[in-house]
């Protein structure tokens, strides 16, 4: 199958998902960059500017074999179906993962509603407020929902899900975004555990080793 990824130069989970997924099963995709410049026209023609679809003129955007697939979760599922970690025929353990990946993004919205159409200030004292708030309560409950026992997020086969919690709380504890301190996952030991084991695997290694700046300290360069 032709695999075509569509992002930012920006190791946000949202892509890093499926990538680190295809790349852990060594299924070979295109890893395409566009720039911010590009991606305003994609917003307002819900096309790149070499024509290619962008159905929901948001990234990322799949290409598979042709046909564009938005949304970061549908993304998701279907590179983790193709590289082996999301299962195919097991609706019980389908849903746990999906549980995780929609949390995340109810997180990642969560920050980025913060920051929307405010000054840096007012930004940086919403999410300072989030800690005690919302995103701390977010935080507490994915801490409880990951399983107790075992090596990983849902059970003791690694999924998409603990590679987008791994990359999700990369960005969080990066010190990149104003008002969340680095500490922020002091107290949750489940979280760290699904993240440091996530970053042990060694294809993760070799993928941060390909791809990301060589200053990478679990995800210590967005600004955001
Ligand atoms: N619901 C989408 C949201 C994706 C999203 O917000 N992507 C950002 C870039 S990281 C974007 O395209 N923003 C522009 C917009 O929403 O108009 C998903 O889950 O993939």
């Amino acid at each position: 199958m032709k695999l075509t990824l569509i992002y930012f130069d920006l190791p946000v989970w949202r892509a890093e998902v499926p990538k680190i997924s295809l790349f852990m099963s060594d299924i070979p995709f295109d890893n395409r960059i566009i720039s911010f410049e590009e991606f305003h026209r994609v917003r307002e023609t819900g096309r790149l500017d070499d024509g290619t679809s962008i159905p929901f003129h948001q990234l990322p955007c799949l290409v598979a074999n042709g046909t564009s697939i938005v949304q970061t979760g549908a993304i998701a599922r279907f590179c983790g179906k193709l590289s082996g970690l999301y299962p195919v025929n097991d609706i019980f353990t389908a849903a746990a993962i999906d549980q995780f990946i929609d949390l995340a993004t109810d997180i990642t919205e969560l920050l980025f509603s913060m920051g929307r159409d405010v000054s840096d200030d007012i930004k940086k004292l919403k999410r300072e407020q989030l800690i005690d708030g919302e995103l701390g309560k977010k935080l507490a409950v994915l801490e409880s929902n990951i399983c107790s026992d075992g090596t990983w997020t849902t059970s003791n086969q690694l999924s998409i899900a603990d590679i987008a919690i791994w990359r999700l709380m990369g960005w969080l504890s990066s010190g990149s975004l104003e008002g969340i301190p680095t500490d922020i996952l002091l107290g949750f030991p489940k979280i760290n555990r699904v993240c440091s084991n996530v970053e042990a695997e060694e294809k993760v290694k070799e993928w941060i080793n390909l791809t990301y700046p060589k200053s990478y300290e679990r995800g210590n360069f967005f600004k955001s």
